[in-house]
């Protein structure tokens, strides 16, 4: 049962697709408060469990902290961090009384969880213009099911993106992206995409190749594609100020570039220099931009992904002149100690200052609405002007996208990755956590930088975390300018990454099947322990280990040197060990508390008595997998039914796509 109520007067965000009455008088759970801007209390049993929120910080149960929708480009994901990238301002409290929320609000809106006053959850913002939906289910799992079903079907990618992915900022030139591919081929790692970064565009301009790197690049697309590798080319949210430039042009021509209060273009300085934004809450900007896209596509181009869309800001040209005039007065005044602290201050509050967001408008449907007012809209709408684009370039088509901003409702356009993560064992562990939150919230095509994007990779951790990678949608290395090498075949004993990455591949089939599974349902992928064993308390507290799919359950190992981990059997299971050489080790164990083995080469996971999970040989791409022959691995006689398509065209609801295989 899903009851909704208006407060004031809400943008309309369109994260929710079915028409919902609103309902008269107040929600029958907790209490809202209009007095200062919209506040909304509840009070929490002492063993309610809150989860939700998406991509944020922390636990999987979210109560003790406080968290803050306010999409920010920050790259530091330390615990103390309120706010990452992305808004996902759904809950789901679990409890004597199971009851979820939705507030659909653009701008900054604050959870609470317990973390003032232990026992109280609220939730509040400045302005009381929002939709608040109150869910009401027989347990969490329902409630979430029922919060997938309003905001319609998750963006589901073609098949050769649950293949590897290799990326690093800094690849520069065709020979850097062939070097990629060799080391991978040579090695005989699988691998079926190589993602551009920012370099293979002229001075980073959108929508534009290096003139001097990328010569015939249709012809260098083709080469890649003929041995198996797709290029993913990154698009960045800010257009370059540059006369004759003419994405530039026609976006200032069309006016559909964000404008300050009196018309002119904001600038907002980004990799490129000052920079537009295109108001992609405009239909009319929105719909240019999209069809930008077809500059690549036009190439051969069958994926990307949208960053640097919170959006990023390092200053503007207002914040910048205020830097100036501070230093202007310390030379007029001929200071003689510059008050570092002064200047320090200022210059560290260029970057995603607040007050930049009132600088800039969009224009929506005739209205304007002062970006601070819709903020958390930026990377939601940037990424659905690409998929509305590939509606019209290619209709029958699937393509790959994945944003790094989003709110509710950018699900349908595209997936996600996390950001910038670093080279630290305690992202292994937030990146699982953060997996099933995110499906909650629509999200199903989702990964992590594997291997850590920020500080150096170490062999160990990049293996750990390679083994985890193994059952995320979203399978991609990747690493900032400047730390150290971490593609597969830069570290010792190549064949341990090579055993790691084949077994996902052998696993593809499994993984797709169950993919499309909880994508054409509106159901989860990664779900947590509690959601799949309601009875069992001691579940209902695993944050470690999550079930993928209706089949198996994950236990990564994300500890430094390790030689295994702990975990907690729900039931009965079968413990399985992808081991070098393609060996697969099967041992039953029993419900309970065990303490499991699993060396740096090793993929672990468990089967959940009485099923069965198929298994292809392994194949240096996607494509090559075949899935005819497919073995069962598991308990006997049990079955599997595969969902499997031509992983191209979007043909899903044809029965045909099912078949039942029997052990
Ligand atoms: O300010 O394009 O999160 O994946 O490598 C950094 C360079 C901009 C941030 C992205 C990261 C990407 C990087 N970008």
């Amino acid at each position: 049962m899903i009851r909704r109520y208006i407060y004031g007067k809400p943008f309309s965000t369109e994260a929710v697709t079915e028409t919902i009455q609103a309902s008269e008088g107040t929600p029958a759970y907790g209490a809202v408060s209009l007095e200062k801007g919209f506040s909304f209390t509840y009070l929490m049993e002492e063993n309610d469990i809150v989860y939700g929120l998406g991509e944020a910080n922390r636990g999987l149960n979210k109560r003790g902290y406080c968290y803050v929708s306010d999409c920010s480009d920050d790259p530091n994901h330390t615990e103390g961090k309120r706010s990452l990238y992305a808004s996902h301002n759904f809950i789901v409290i679990a409890g004597k009384e199971n009851i979820g929320f939705f507030f659909d609000y653009p701008s900054v809106l604050t959870f609470d969880i317990g973390y003032t006053r232990m026992d109280t959850l609220t939730v509040s913002c400045d302005r009381a213009d929002l939709d608040m939906y109150v869910i009401e289910g027989d347990s969490p799992y329902d409630i979430v099911k029922q919060f997938r079903k309003i905001i319609g079907r998750s963006y589901i990618p073609p098949k050769f993106a649950f293949g590897f992915g290799q990326s690093r900022w800094g690849y520069k030139t065709k020979e850097d992206f062939r070097k990629v591919a060799e080391g991978y081929r040579e090695n005989q790692i699988p691998l079926d995409m190589i993602y551009m970064d920012i370099d293979y565009m002229q001075d980073f301009k959108d929508f534009t190749l290096n003139e001097e790197n990328f010569k015939d690049f249709p012809e260098f697309v083709q080469e890649m594609k003929d041995n198996h590798i797709r290029l993913i080319p990154i698009i960045d949210a800010g257009v370059k100020v540059e006369k004759g430039y003419s994405v530039y042009e026609e976006g200032v021509e069309n006016r559909y570039f964000c404008q300050r209060e009196d018309g002119s273009d904001f600038v907002a300085a980004v990799w490129p220099g000052d920079t537009h934004f295109p108001d992609v809450l405009n239909p009319d900007a929105r719909k240019w931009f999209g069809d930008n896209y077809r500059f690549l596509t036009d190439q051969g181009i069958e994926g990307f992904w949208n960053d640097m869309n919170e959006p990023s800001i390092f200053y503007s040209t207002e914040s910048m002149d205020e830097v100036k005039a501070l230093l202007k007065k310390y030379v007029e005044e001929e200071t003689e100690t510059v008050p570092v602290g002064e200047l320090g201050e200022k210059l560290r509050s260029l970057a995603n200052n607040h007050e930049d967001y009132k600088r800039f408008y969009h224009q929506v449907n005739g209205e304007r609405v002062r970006h601070d007012q819709v903020h958390n809209l930026f990377g939601y709408n940037m990424t659905r002007a690409a998929g509305e684009a590939f509606e019209r370039i290619d209709p029958e088509k699937r393509f790959l996208m994945f944003s790094r901003s989003s709110y509710i409702g950018m699900h349908r356009y595209g997936g996600i990755w996390t950001g910038d993560n670093k080279s630290w064992w305690s992202h292994i562990l937030l990146n699982l956590k953060m997996m099933p939150s995110l499906n909650m919230c629509g999200f199903l095509y989702t990964g992590a930088d594997l291997g850590g994007f920020g500080d150096d990779a170490t062999r160990d951790l990049v293996l750990r975390w390679l083994a985890l990678g193994v059952f995320t949608p979203l399978m991609r290395n990747h690493a900032a300018l400047g730390t150290r090498e971490q593609e597969c075949y830069q570290f010792e004993k190549t064949e341990d990454f090579r055993g790691i990455i084949e077994t996902r591949y052998r696993l593809v089939p499994y993984l797709y099947s169950e993919y499309m599974k909880a994508a054409l349902n509106d159901d989860m992928y990664f779900k947590p322990l509690a959601f799949v064993y309601p009875e069992d308390s001691f579940a209902a507290r695993v944050e470690d280990q999550m079930m993928i799919g209706n089949e198996i359950m994950i236990a990564p190992v994300y500890t430094q040197n390790a030689p295994g981990r702990y975990v907690y059997l729900p039931e009965e299971m079968m413990f399985v060990k992808f081991s070098k050489d393609g060996q697969i080790t099967e041992e039953i164990l029993e419900k309970g508390h065990h303490y499991v083995e699993v060396a740096l080469n090793e993929v672990p996971m468990f089967i959940r008595r009485g099923k069965c999970i198929p298994v292809a040989d392994t194949a240096q791409c996607v494509e090559a997998l075949d899935t005819e022959n497919l073995t069962l691995l598991g308990y006997d006689d049990s079955e599997y039914t595969l969902y499997e398509d031509d992983g191209v065209h979007k043909d899903y609801d044809n029965a045909k796509n099912y078949r039942v295989i029997k052990k």
